[in-house]
Protein backbone atom coordinates (compact mmCIF):
# COMPACT_ATOMS: atom_id res chain seq x y z
CA UNK A 1 0.00 0.00 0.00
CA UNK A 2 1.00 3.81 -0.58
CA UNK A 3 1.00 6.10 2.51
CA UNK A 4 -0.61 9.46 2.14
CA UNK A 5 3.29 10.83 1.21
CA UNK A 6 4.18 8.63 -1.23
CA UNK A 7 0.52 9.02 -2.98
CA UNK A 8 1.19 13.12 -2.72
CA UNK A 9 -0.72 16.32 -2.98
CA UNK A 10 -4.09 15.63 -5.10
CA UNK A 11 -5.67 18.17 -7.00
CA UNK A 12 -9.68 17.92 -7.73
CA UNK A 13 -10.91 20.00 -10.77
CA UNK A 14 -14.61 21.02 -11.50
CA UNK A 15 -13.49 21.94 -15.36
CA UNK A 16 -16.95 23.85 -15.43
CA UNK A 17 -20.28 23.77 -17.65
CA UNK A 18 -20.16 27.09 -18.60
CA UNK A 19 -17.19 29.55 -20.15
CA UNK A 20 -17.90 32.47 -18.89
CA UNK A 21 -21.69 32.48 -17.11
CA UNK A 22 -22.64 32.31 -13.87
CA UNK A 23 -20.06 30.63 -12.19
CA UNK A 24 -20.68 30.45 -8.42
CA UNK A 25 -24.33 28.69 -8.54
CA UNK A 26 -23.61 25.54 -7.61
CA UNK A 27 -20.95 24.32 -5.54
CA UNK A 28 -18.61 21.34 -7.13
CA UNK A 29 -20.41 18.85 -4.19
CA UNK A 30 -18.86 15.85 -6.04
CA UNK A 31 -15.07 16.87 -6.02
CA UNK A 32 -15.55 18.46 -2.49
CA UNK A 33 -16.88 15.34 -1.10
CA UNK A 34 -14.45 12.73 -2.81
CA UNK A 35 -11.56 15.06 -1.55
CA UNK A 36 -13.01 15.49 1.96
CA UNK A 37 -12.93 11.13 2.09
CA UNK A 38 -9.31 11.32 0.68
CA UNK A 39 -8.46 14.53 3.58
CA UNK A 40 -10.25 12.19 5.90
CA UNK A 41 -7.53 9.56 5.33
CA UNK A 42 -4.75 12.43 5.58
CA UNK A 43 -4.04 12.38 1.82
CA UNK A 44 -3.25 16.30 0.59
CA UNK A 45 -5.87 17.02 -1.47
CA UNK A 46 -7.20 20.68 -3.02
CA UNK A 47 -10.37 21.36 -4.65
CA UNK A 48 -10.81 23.90 -7.38
CA UNK A 49 -14.08 25.04 -9.60
CA UNK A 50 -13.11 26.48 -13.01
CA UNK A 51 -16.83 27.24 -13.92
CA UNK A 52 -16.93 30.22 -15.25
CA UNK A 53 -12.73 30.45 -15.65
CA UNK A 54 -10.36 30.36 -18.66
CA UNK A 55 -9.11 26.83 -18.60
CA UNK A 56 -5.59 26.91 -19.24
CA UNK A 57 -4.79 30.16 -17.21
CA UNK A 58 -6.24 28.99 -14.27
CA UNK A 59 -4.61 24.93 -15.20
CA UNK A 60 -1.24 26.19 -15.67
CA UNK A 61 -1.65 28.64 -11.86
CA UNK A 62 -3.05 25.29 -10.26
CA UNK A 63 -0.27 22.95 -11.62
CA UNK A 64 2.45 25.69 -10.58
CA UNK A 65 0.99 26.50 -7.01
CA UNK A 66 0.26 22.91 -5.62
CA UNK A 67 2.53 20.67 -7.65
CA UNK A 68 0.15 18.05 -8.04
CA UNK A 69 1.15 13.91 -8.24
CA UNK A 70 -2.53 13.45 -9.37
CA UNK A 71 -5.08 15.46 -10.83
CA UNK A 72 -8.70 14.04 -10.54
CA UNK A 73 -11.34 15.57 -13.11
CA UNK A 74 -15.70 15.55 -12.32
CA UNK A 75 -16.48 14.89 -16.23
CA UNK A 76 -19.76 16.34 -17.71
CA UNK A 77 -21.49 16.07 -20.57
CA UNK A 78 -21.95 19.36 -23.35
CA UNK A 79 -19.45 21.87 -22.61
CA UNK A 80 -17.90 20.77 -20.01
CA UNK A 81 -16.80 17.75 -21.54
CA UNK A 82 -14.93 20.37 -24.22
CA UNK A 83 -13.51 22.20 -21.13
CA UNK A 84 -12.77 18.98 -20.06
CA UNK A 85 -10.38 18.17 -22.43
CA UNK A 86 -8.88 21.57 -22.40
CA UNK A 87 -7.68 20.77 -19.19
CA UNK A 88 -6.41 17.37 -19.70
CA UNK A 89 -4.30 18.68 -22.68
CA UNK A 90 -3.03 21.61 -20.68
CA UNK A 91 -1.85 19.43 -17.91
CA UNK A 92 0.11 17.18 -20.10
CA UNK A 93 1.75 20.37 -22.26
CA UNK A 94 2.51 21.65 -18.68
CA UNK A 95 3.89 18.65 -16.59
CA UNK A 96 4.07 15.79 -19.43
CA UNK A 97 3.51 12.27 -17.77
CA UNK A 98 5.24 13.27 -14.55
CA UNK A 99 1.28 13.67 -13.44
CA UNK A 100 -1.66 11.40 -13.00
CA UNK A 101 -4.70 11.80 -14.77
CA UNK A 102 -7.98 10.36 -13.41
CA UNK A 103 -11.46 11.08 -14.71
CA UNK A 104 -14.79 10.45 -12.55
CA UNK A 105 -18.17 11.78 -12.81
CA UNK A 106 -20.97 11.04 -15.13
CA UNK A 107 -19.84 11.39 -18.27
CA UNK A 108 -17.22 8.59 -17.45
CA UNK A 109 -19.98 6.00 -17.00
CA UNK A 110 -21.82 7.53 -19.91
CA UNK A 111 -18.65 7.05 -22.57
CA UNK A 112 -17.06 4.28 -20.15
CA UNK A 113 -14.87 2.43 -23.24
CA UNK A 114 -11.40 3.67 -21.79
CA UNK A 115 -10.58 3.69 -25.98
CA UNK A 116 -13.12 6.34 -26.32
CA UNK A 117 -10.95 9.60 -27.65
CA UNK A 118 -12.38 11.71 -24.41
CA UNK A 119 -9.94 9.41 -22.68
CA UNK A 120 -6.26 10.02 -24.49
CA UNK A 121 -3.90 10.68 -22.41
CA UNK A 122 -5.79 10.10 -18.68
CA UNK A 123 -4.45 7.43 -17.29
CA UNK A 124 -7.93 5.92 -15.15
CA UNK A 125 -11.34 6.17 -15.23
CA UNK A 126 -13.49 5.50 -12.25
CA UNK A 127 -17.37 4.91 -12.33
CA UNK A 128 -20.33 5.81 -10.27
CA UNK A 129 -19.34 7.23 -6.61
CA UNK A 130 -15.69 8.49 -6.74
CA UNK A 131 -14.67 8.59 -2.85
CA UNK A 132 -13.68 5.18 -2.30
CA UNK A 133 -12.77 3.92 -5.81
CA UNK A 134 -10.22 6.92 -5.96
CA UNK A 135 -8.99 6.08 -2.46
CA UNK A 136 -8.09 2.22 -3.65
CA UNK A 137 -6.73 4.10 -6.95
CA UNK A 138 -4.04 6.25 -4.56
CA UNK A 139 -3.20 3.59 -2.13
CA UNK A 140 -3.09 0.38 -3.64
CA UNK A 141 -0.45 0.57 -6.21
CA UNK A 142 -2.11 -2.33 -7.63
CA UNK A 143 -5.64 -0.44 -8.36
CA UNK A 144 -7.85 -1.26 -10.70
CA UNK A 145 -7.94 0.53 -13.52
CA UNK A 146 -11.51 0.41 -14.68
CA UNK A 147 -13.09 -0.22 -10.91
CA UNK A 148 -16.59 -1.64 -10.37
CA UNK A 149 -19.13 0.66 -9.15
CA UNK A 150 -18.24 1.89 -5.76
CA UNK A 151 -20.33 2.88 -2.87
CA UNK A 152 -20.18 5.30 0.25
CA UNK A 153 -21.68 5.67 3.58
CA UNK A 154 -22.80 9.20 2.45
CA UNK A 155 -23.40 9.70 6.72
CA UNK A 156 -19.31 9.08 6.64
CA UNK A 157 -18.17 11.21 3.80
CA UNK A 158 -17.49 15.02 4.90
CA UNK A 159 -19.56 17.98 3.77
CA UNK A 160 -16.71 20.21 2.32
CA UNK A 161 -17.05 22.54 4.92
CA UNK A 162 -12.84 22.65 5.25
CA UNK A 163 -13.02 24.70 1.93
CA UNK A 164 -12.16 28.26 1.38
CA UNK A 165 -14.28 28.75 -0.94
CA UNK A 166 -17.12 27.37 -0.22
CA UNK A 167 -18.67 30.48 1.22
CA UNK A 168 -18.19 32.30 -2.47
CA UNK A 169 -21.52 29.90 -3.38
CA UNK A 170 -23.90 31.70 -0.80
CA UNK A 171 -26.66 33.78 -2.69
CA UNK A 172 -28.33 36.93 -1.45
CA UNK A 173 -32.29 36.18 -1.07
CA UNK A 174 -33.22 38.11 -3.90
CA UNK A 175 -32.25 34.99 -5.62
CA UNK A 176 -34.41 32.97 -4.80
CA UNK A 177 -38.00 33.35 -5.64
CA UNK A 178 -40.11 32.29 -2.79
CA UNK A 179 -37.93 31.25 -0.64
CA UNK A 180 -36.64 34.77 0.99
CA UNK A 181 -33.72 33.31 2.38
CA UNK A 182 -30.23 33.25 1.93
CA UNK A 183 -29.18 30.68 0.53
CA UNK A 184 -27.33 27.68 -1.07
CA UNK A 185 -27.65 24.35 -3.58
CA UNK A 186 -26.81 21.30 -1.18
CA UNK A 187 -26.30 17.78 -2.15
CA UNK A 188 -27.35 15.21 0.34
CA UNK A 189 -28.56 12.34 -2.00
CA UNK A 190 -27.50 9.82 -5.18
CA UNK A 191 -29.66 7.74 -7.08
CA UNK A 192 -32.99 7.33 -7.31
CA UNK A 193 -35.93 5.15 -6.31
CA UNK A 194 -37.00 5.82 -10.00
CA UNK A 195 -35.43 4.18 -13.36
CA UNK A 196 -36.82 6.40 -15.87
CA UNK A 197 -35.96 5.23 -19.39
CA UNK A 198 -34.19 8.40 -20.71
CA UNK A 199 -31.65 9.20 -17.40
CA UNK A 200 -28.42 8.87 -16.60
CA UNK A 201 -29.01 6.94 -13.41
CA UNK A 202 -28.90 3.72 -15.67
CA UNK A 203 -25.25 4.03 -16.48
CA UNK A 204 -24.22 6.07 -13.23
CA UNK A 205 -25.13 3.86 -10.31
CA UNK A 206 -26.89 0.84 -12.10
CA UNK A 207 -28.30 -1.45 -9.53
CA UNK A 208 -27.16 0.87 -6.55
CA UNK A 209 -30.40 2.95 -5.58
CA UNK A 210 -31.56 5.65 -3.35
CA UNK A 211 -28.55 6.52 -1.04
CA UNK A 212 -28.85 9.56 1.43
CA UNK A 213 -27.50 11.37 4.05
CA UNK A 214 -29.90 10.48 7.60
CA UNK A 215 -32.04 12.97 8.24
CA UNK A 216 -30.08 14.22 11.85
CA UNK A 217 -26.97 14.33 10.16
CA UNK A 218 -28.17 16.19 7.11
CA UNK A 219 -30.14 18.80 9.83
CA UNK A 220 -26.64 19.44 11.51
CA UNK A 221 -24.82 20.08 8.64
CA UNK A 222 -27.98 22.89 7.77
CA UNK A 223 -26.89 24.28 11.00
CA UNK A 224 -23.13 24.15 10.28
CA UNK A 225 -24.16 25.76 7.21
CA UNK A 226 -25.91 28.57 8.79
CA UNK A 227 -23.49 29.10 11.67
CA UNK A 228 -20.91 29.49 8.87
CA UNK A 229 -22.55 31.60 6.88
CA UNK A 230 -25.70 32.84 7.77
CA UNK A 231 -27.79 30.66 5.58
CA UNK A 232 -31.48 29.64 6.43
CA UNK A 233 -32.50 28.54 2.61
CA UNK A 234 -31.44 25.43 0.95
CA UNK A 235 -31.95 24.01 -2.46
CA UNK A 236 -31.49 20.63 -2.88
CA UNK A 237 -29.82 19.74 -6.26
CA UNK A 238 -30.61 15.61 -5.19
CA UNK A 239 -31.93 14.13 -8.19
CA UNK A 240 -34.47 12.23 -6.08
CA UNK A 241 -35.62 13.77 -2.17
CA UNK A 242 -38.64 12.18 -1.78
CA UNK A 243 -38.07 8.09 -2.04
CA UNK A 244 -41.45 6.29 -3.03
CA UNK A 245 -42.14 5.18 -0.20
CA UNK A 246 -41.44 9.00 1.31
CA UNK A 247 -39.20 7.63 4.07
CA UNK A 248 -36.57 9.85 3.61
CA UNK A 249 -39.48 12.99 3.66
CA UNK A 250 -41.04 11.94 6.61
CA UNK A 251 -37.60 11.54 8.63
CA UNK A 252 -36.89 15.11 7.78
CA UNK A 253 -39.89 16.45 8.16
CA UNK A 254 -39.81 14.89 11.63
CA UNK A 255 -36.51 16.50 12.83
CA UNK A 256 -37.20 20.03 11.48
CA UNK A 257 -40.39 20.11 13.51
CA UNK A 258 -38.26 19.19 16.63
CA UNK A 259 -36.53 21.79 15.99
CA UNK A 260 -39.35 24.37 14.96
CA UNK A 261 -38.73 24.73 11.06
CA UNK A 262 -36.16 27.17 10.96
CA UNK A 263 -35.24 26.48 7.36
CA UNK A 264 -37.03 26.83 4.11
CA UNK A 265 -36.63 24.39 1.11
CA UNK A 266 -36.31 23.74 -2.69
CA UNK A 267 -36.13 20.15 -4.10
CA UNK A 268 -36.87 17.77 -6.99
CA UNK A 269 -40.44 16.39 -7.29
CA UNK A 270 -42.30 13.85 -9.73
CA UNK A 271 -46.06 14.15 -10.17
CA UNK A 272 -46.99 10.86 -8.04
CA UNK A 273 -45.28 13.31 -5.02
CA UNK A 274 -48.10 16.13 -5.34
CA UNK A 275 -51.25 13.26 -5.59
CA UNK A 276 -51.47 13.44 -1.56
CA UNK A 277 -52.46 16.98 -0.41
CA UNK A 278 -51.50 16.16 3.30
CA UNK A 279 -47.90 15.29 2.20
CA UNK A 280 -47.64 18.37 0.62
CA UNK A 281 -48.91 20.42 3.81
CA UNK A 282 -46.57 18.57 6.14
CA UNK A 283 -43.81 19.55 3.31
CA UNK A 284 -44.66 23.06 3.95
CA UNK A 285 -45.36 22.92 7.00
CA UNK A 286 -41.41 21.92 7.53
CA UNK A 287 -40.42 24.95 5.03
CA UNK A 288 -40.72 23.65 1.52
CA UNK A 289 -41.51 26.42 -0.60
CA UNK A 290 -39.75 25.37 -4.09
CA UNK A 291 -40.51 22.45 -6.32
CA UNK A 292 -38.68 21.14 -9.73
CA UNK A 293 -40.74 19.08 -11.06
CA UNK A 294 -40.58 16.26 -13.66
CA UNK A 295 -43.12 16.43 -16.10
CA UNK A 296 -41.15 15.64 -19.16
CA UNK A 297 -44.77 15.32 -21.73
CA UNK A 298 -48.68 15.65 -21.47
CA UNK A 299 -49.67 12.54 -22.58
CA UNK A 300 -50.12 9.81 -20.09
CA UNK A 301 -48.59 7.31 -23.12
CA UNK A 302 -45.53 9.07 -23.26
CA UNK A 303 -45.00 9.12 -19.42
CA UNK A 304 -45.35 6.02 -19.45
CA UNK A 305 -42.72 4.83 -22.40
CA UNK A 306 -40.36 7.16 -20.11
CA UNK A 307 -41.35 5.45 -16.84
CA UNK A 308 -42.67 7.99 -15.12
CA UNK A 309 -45.34 6.38 -13.35
CA UNK A 310 -49.16 7.01 -13.57
CA UNK A 311 -51.09 9.44 -11.67
CA UNK A 312 -55.03 9.27 -11.58
CA UNK A 313 -55.81 13.07 -11.51
CA UNK A 314 -55.06 15.40 -14.41
CA UNK A 315 -51.40 16.51 -14.46
CA UNK A 316 -53.16 20.83 -14.15
CA UNK A 317 -55.33 19.31 -10.92
CA UNK A 318 -51.94 18.41 -9.27
CA UNK A 319 -49.88 21.33 -10.38
CA UNK A 320 -52.54 23.57 -9.53
CA UNK A 321 -53.26 22.40 -6.02
CA UNK A 322 -49.31 22.15 -5.47
CA UNK A 323 -49.50 26.16 -6.62
CA UNK A 324 -52.81 27.20 -4.37
CA UNK A 325 -50.89 25.74 -1.62
CA UNK A 326 -47.87 27.99 -1.59
CA UNK A 327 -45.06 26.16 -3.52
CA UNK A 328 -43.58 27.62 -6.65
CA UNK A 329 -42.66 24.85 -9.24
CA UNK A 330 -40.59 25.22 -11.98
CA UNK A 331 -40.56 21.97 -14.32
CA UNK A 332 -38.77 19.91 -16.28
CA UNK A 333 -40.58 19.54 -19.90
CA UNK A 334 -39.47 17.95 -23.53
CA UNK A 335 -40.74 17.60 -26.89
CA UNK A 336 -39.21 14.78 -30.06
CA UNK A 337 -39.44 11.75 -27.48
CA UNK A 338 -39.32 8.90 -29.56
CA UNK A 339 -42.31 7.57 -30.98
CA UNK A 340 -44.20 11.41 -30.04
CA UNK A 341 -46.58 11.92 -32.18
CA UNK A 342 -47.99 15.61 -33.32
CA UNK A 343 -51.18 15.35 -31.06
CA UNK A 344 -48.94 14.25 -28.00
CA UNK A 345 -46.58 17.28 -28.54
CA UNK A 346 -49.69 19.45 -28.79
CA UNK A 347 -50.95 18.12 -26.10
CA UNK A 348 -47.65 19.29 -23.85
CA UNK A 349 -47.98 22.80 -24.91
CA UNK A 350 -52.06 22.39 -24.61
CA UNK A 351 -51.27 21.86 -20.79
CA UNK A 352 -48.40 24.43 -20.37
CA UNK A 353 -51.45 27.06 -22.00
CA UNK A 354 -53.68 25.76 -19.65
CA UNK A 355 -51.37 26.02 -16.27
CA UNK A 356 -50.52 29.48 -16.69
CA UNK A 357 -48.54 29.86 -13.18
CA UNK A 358 -46.27 26.56 -14.13
CA UNK A 359 -42.85 27.81 -14.82
CA UNK A 360 -40.63 25.05 -17.16
CA UNK A 361 -37.57 24.54 -18.46
CA UNK A 362 -37.70 23.32 -22.15
CA UNK A 363 -35.96 20.75 -24.24
CA UNK A 364 -35.80 18.24 -26.77
CA UNK A 365 -35.14 15.04 -26.39
CA UNK A 366 -31.32 13.83 -26.40
CA UNK A 367 -30.29 10.08 -26.68
CA UNK A 368 -28.19 9.56 -23.61
CA UNK A 369 -25.93 6.52 -24.09
CA UNK A 370 -26.30 3.45 -21.87
CA UNK A 371 -29.98 4.66 -21.18
CA UNK A 372 -32.52 2.42 -22.70
CA UNK A 373 -34.36 4.95 -24.53
CA UNK A 374 -31.00 6.18 -25.64
CA UNK A 375 -29.80 2.61 -27.16
CA UNK A 376 -33.10 1.91 -29.12
CA UNK A 377 -33.55 5.52 -30.20
CA UNK A 378 -29.66 5.93 -31.55
CA UNK A 379 -27.16 4.40 -30.23
CA UNK A 380 -27.40 0.73 -31.31
CA UNK A 381 -26.96 1.39 -34.52
CA UNK A 382 -24.68 4.64 -34.44
CA UNK A 383 -22.27 2.07 -32.61
CA UNK A 384 -22.02 -0.40 -35.45
CA UNK A 385 -20.45 2.45 -37.69
CA UNK A 386 -17.13 3.22 -38.25
CA UNK A 387 -16.73 6.49 -37.12
CA UNK A 388 -13.55 8.85 -36.64
CA UNK A 389 -12.32 10.47 -34.06
CA UNK A 390 -13.73 13.68 -34.37
CA UNK A 391 -17.32 11.96 -35.18
CA UNK A 392 -16.68 10.37 -31.80
CA UNK A 393 -15.69 13.48 -30.21
CA UNK A 394 -18.50 15.39 -31.55
CA UNK A 395 -20.98 12.98 -30.02
CA UNK A 396 -19.53 13.25 -26.88
CA UNK A 397 -19.95 16.95 -26.61
CA UNK A 398 -23.27 16.80 -27.53
CA UNK A 399 -25.72 17.83 -24.60
CA UNK A 400 -29.75 18.17 -23.90
CA UNK A 401 -30.08 21.35 -25.46
CA UNK A 402 -27.61 21.70 -28.21
CA UNK A 403 -28.20 17.93 -29.66
CA UNK A 404 -31.32 19.06 -31.61
CA UNK A 405 -31.87 15.83 -33.92
CA UNK A 406 -35.59 14.81 -34.36
CA UNK A 407 -36.18 11.35 -32.92
CA UNK A 408 -40.00 11.23 -33.41
CA UNK A 409 -41.06 10.17 -36.52
CA UNK A 410 -42.76 13.51 -36.57
CA UNK A 411 -41.66 15.60 -39.99
CA UNK A 412 -39.29 17.99 -39.07
CA UNK A 413 -40.74 21.49 -40.09
CA UNK A 414 -43.89 20.43 -37.85
CA UNK A 415 -41.77 19.50 -34.51
CA UNK A 416 -40.03 22.91 -34.90
CA UNK A 417 -43.69 25.22 -34.81
CA UNK A 418 -44.23 23.12 -31.63
CA UNK A 419 -40.77 23.77 -31.01
CA UNK A 420 -40.79 27.32 -31.22
CA UNK A 421 -44.30 27.38 -29.12
CA UNK A 422 -42.96 26.09 -25.99
CA UNK A 423 -39.50 28.15 -26.36
CA UNK A 424 -41.78 31.45 -26.37
CA UNK A 425 -43.92 29.74 -23.16
CA UNK A 426 -40.74 28.85 -21.79
CA UNK A 427 -39.26 32.48 -21.78
CA UNK A 428 -42.63 33.72 -20.87
CA UNK A 429 -42.88 31.68 -17.67
CA UNK A 430 -38.90 31.86 -16.78
CA UNK A 431 -39.03 35.74 -16.35
CA UNK A 432 -42.33 35.13 -14.15
CA UNK A 433 -40.53 32.97 -12.06
CA UNK A 434 -37.42 34.68 -11.44
CA UNK A 435 -40.04 37.51 -10.45
CA UNK A 436 -41.86 35.62 -7.81
CA UNK A 437 -42.47 37.93 -5.35
CA UNK A 438 -40.45 37.43 -1.78
CA UNK A 439 -42.96 35.37 0.12
CA UNK A 440 -43.21 34.46 2.36
CA UNK A 441 -41.06 36.73 5.07
CA UNK A 442 -37.89 35.18 5.96
CA UNK A 443 -37.25 32.90 9.05
CA UNK A 444 -36.47 34.53 12.21
CA UNK A 445 -32.73 35.28 11.68
CA UNK A 446 -31.64 33.37 15.26
C1 LIG B 1 -26.71 20.99 -10.18
C2 LIG B 1 -26.64 20.42 -11.59
C3 LIG B 1 -26.52 21.30 -12.65
C4 LIG B 1 -26.39 22.78 -12.47
C5 LIG B 1 -24.92 23.20 -12.48
C6 LIG B 1 -23.98 22.33 -11.71
C7 LIG B 1 -22.52 22.66 -11.97
N1 LIG B 1 -21.93 23.65 -11.31
O1 LIG B 1 -21.93 22.03 -12.79
C8 LIG B 1 -27.08 23.30 -13.75
C9 LIG B 1 -28.57 23.36 -13.52
C10 LIG B 1 -26.61 24.66 -14.24
C11 LIG B 1 -26.76 22.15 -14.68
C12 LIG B 1 -26.64 22.30 -16.04
C13 LIG B 1 -26.42 21.24 -16.88
N2 LIG B 1 -26.37 19.95 -16.54
CO1 LIG B 1 -26.45 19.32 -14.73
N3 LIG B 1 -26.69 18.55 -13.03
C14 LIG B 1 -26.71 19.03 -11.84
C15 LIG B 1 -26.99 17.93 -10.82
C16 LIG B 1 -28.49 17.98 -10.51
C17 LIG B 1 -26.22 17.96 -9.50
C18 LIG B 1 -24.68 17.90 -9.59
C19 LIG B 1 -24.16 17.53 -8.23
O2 LIG B 1 -23.71 18.38 -7.48
N4 LIG B 1 -24.24 16.25 -7.86
C20 LIG B 1 -23.86 15.74 -6.57
C21 LIG B 1 -22.42 15.19 -6.56
C22 LIG B 1 -22.11 14.58 -5.19
O3 LIG B 1 -22.33 14.17 -7.51
P1 LIG B 1 -21.25 14.18 -8.68
O4 LIG B 1 -20.84 15.55 -9.04
O5 LIG B 1 -21.76 13.30 -9.76
O6 LIG B 1 -20.00 13.46 -8.01
C23 LIG B 1 -19.89 12.09 -7.69
C24 LIG B 1 -19.46 11.17 -8.83
O7 LIG B 1 -19.88 11.63 -10.09
C25 LIG B 1 -17.99 11.06 -8.71
N5 LIG B 1 -17.08 12.12 -9.17
C26 LIG B 1 -17.31 13.40 -9.44
N6 LIG B 1 -16.16 14.03 -9.73
C27 LIG B 1 -15.17 13.10 -9.67
C28 LIG B 1 -13.80 13.20 -9.90
C29 LIG B 1 -13.00 12.07 -9.77
C30 LIG B 1 -11.55 12.16 -10.01
C31 LIG B 1 -13.59 10.82 -9.41
C32 LIG B 1 -12.77 9.62 -9.28
C33 LIG B 1 -14.97 10.73 -9.19
C34 LIG B 1 -15.73 11.87 -9.31
O8 LIG B 1 -17.84 11.03 -7.31
C35 LIG B 1 -18.73 11.99 -6.73
C36 LIG B 1 -19.09 11.53 -5.37
O9 LIG B 1 -19.27 10.16 -5.31
C37 LIG B 1 -26.60 16.67 -11.66
C38 LIG B 1 -27.37 15.46 -11.26
C39 LIG B 1 -26.82 14.89 -9.96
N7 LIG B 1 -27.67 14.73 -9.00
O10 LIG B 1 -25.63 14.63 -9.84
C40 LIG B 1 -26.87 17.13 -13.08
C41 LIG B 1 -26.02 16.59 -14.22
C42 LIG B 1 -24.58 16.57 -13.78
N8 LIG B 1 -26.20 17.59 -15.27
C43 LIG B 1 -26.22 17.07 -16.46
C44 LIG B 1 -26.34 17.80 -17.65
C45 LIG B 1 -26.42 17.02 -18.93
C46 LIG B 1 -26.38 19.17 -17.66
C47 LIG B 1 -26.53 20.05 -18.88
C48 LIG B 1 -25.57 19.69 -19.99
C49 LIG B 1 -27.99 20.02 -19.29
C50 LIG B 1 -28.37 20.88 -20.48
N9 LIG B 1 -29.43 21.60 -20.37
O11 LIG B 1 -27.76 20.91 -21.47
C51 LIG B 1 -26.23 21.46 -18.33
C52 LIG B 1 -24.80 21.88 -18.60
C53 LIG B 1 -24.74 23.04 -19.49
C54 LIG B 1 -23.37 23.15 -20.13
N10 LIG B 1 -23.02 24.34 -20.56
O12 LIG B 1 -22.62 22.22 -20.27
C55 LIG B 1 -26.14 15.59 -16.42
C56 LIG B 1 -24.78 15.07 -16.89
C57 LIG B 1 -24.98 13.81 -17.68
C58 LIG B 1 -23.68 13.21 -18.11
N11 LIG B 1 -23.75 11.95 -18.45
O13 LIG B 1 -22.65 13.85 -18.15
C59 LIG B 1 -26.49 15.30 -14.94
C60 LIG B 1 -25.84 14.05 -14.37
C61 LIG B 1 -28.04 15.18 -14.82
C62 LIG B 1 -28.79 14.58 -15.97
N12 LIG B 1 -29.88 15.16 -16.27
O14 LIG B 1 -28.47 13.66 -16.63
N13 LIG B 1 -26.58 21.01 -13.98
S1 LIG C 1 -37.15 10.57 -11.44
FE1 LIG C 1 -35.52 11.89 -12.32
S2 LIG C 1 -33.60 11.17 -11.37
FE2 LIG C 1 -35.17 9.62 -11.00
S3 LIG C 1 -34.88 8.11 -12.64
FE3 LIG C 1 -36.45 9.59 -13.32
S4 LIG C 1 -35.36 11.21 -14.45
FE4 LIG C 1 -33.84 10.01 -13.28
Amino acid sequence: MNTAAEVGTVLLVHPGIYNDFNPLAFPPWGALSVASHLRAHDINTVVADLNGQDIYASMTALLREHAPAVVGFTCKLGLAARRFREAVECVRRERGDDVRIVAGGPLVSTYPDPLHPLWDSVDNLLLGDGESALLTLLTDPEGANHSAHSEVDLNEVGWGMWWPELGDYVRPAEYWPNMNARGMHVASARGCTRRCTFCYLNTHVPGKRFRYVGAERLFDRLIDLRETFNTTGYYFVDDCFIDRGQHRLNDFIEVNRSHGNPFVYGCDVQLPDLADPATLERMHTSGFRCLYLGIEAASPAVRKSLGKGSVREPVETLVNRALDMGFLIRASIGIGWPGETLEEMKATVDLIGRVDRLAFDAYKFFPLPGTPLGESAYWAARRDMALTKDQLLEDSYADYSEFNANYSGVPDAELEEVWGHMLDLEQSRLAAYAATPMFPPPPPAT
